[in-house]
């Protein structure tokens, strides 16, 4: 392994729900430090195994301005702690180029396991609350596009279409 390509909307396997991790072994490990050292190259705040077309739960994420805090979560679950929303423009690795505003819960209880299999939980807020409940969507099979008209959703499905055979 090691840079990995990223998949991109509207990619059928993107869709595809991801497995929880069982076997903490150096396999899990290398596969951490791909998605990182792909997260970082194409500059992104976070990035879920999905992405890279391994349907494990298994993500990244990294929002420190310095870029050297790369965090891993393994089997991640979340609770809201406050029903609150708020409204962030979002934008994905896997639909490059389009930004489009997410509603999502402020506060949230995050439970995870490291790469040691160790559990551990978060209490988080802000763009680390936003970035981890994106991530968990593409465990999920899902991306922010989902949250957006359907009008918007296939303009821009066609846009990228047209981008990938444009590069074909
Ligand atoms: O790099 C990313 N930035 C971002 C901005 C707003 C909300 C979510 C994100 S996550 C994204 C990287 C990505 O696609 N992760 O799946
Ligand atoms: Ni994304």
């Amino acid at each position: 392994m090691a840079l990995q390509p990223i998949l991109e909307f509207p990619d059928p396997r993107l869709r595809t729900v991801a497995k929880p991790v069982t076997v903490f072994d150096d396999a899990l490990k290398t596969l951490a430090a791909d998605m990182i050292e792909t997260m970082y190259a194409a500059e992104g705040i976070g990035l879920a195994a999905s992405q890279i077309d391994v349907h494990r739960r298994v993500l990244v994420i990294d929002v420190s301005e310095e870029k050297d805090s790369p965090r891993v979560f393994v089997n991640p679950t979340f609770e809201v702690i406050e029903q609150e929303l708020q409204d962030y423009d979002e934008g994905c690795l896997s639909v490059p180029g389009f930004y489009e505003t997410v509603s999502r819960p402020r506060r949230v209880l995050i439970k995870a396991q490291d790469v040691d299999g160790e559990a551990f939980e978060i209490e988080a807020e802000g763009i680390l609350a936003i970035c981890i409940q994106h991530e968990i969507d593409h465990l999920d099979g899902k991306l922010f596009v989902d949250y957006i008209s359907k009008l918007k959703r296939d303009r821009i499905r066609s846009k990228l279409e047209k981008a990938h055979r444009k590069s074909a």
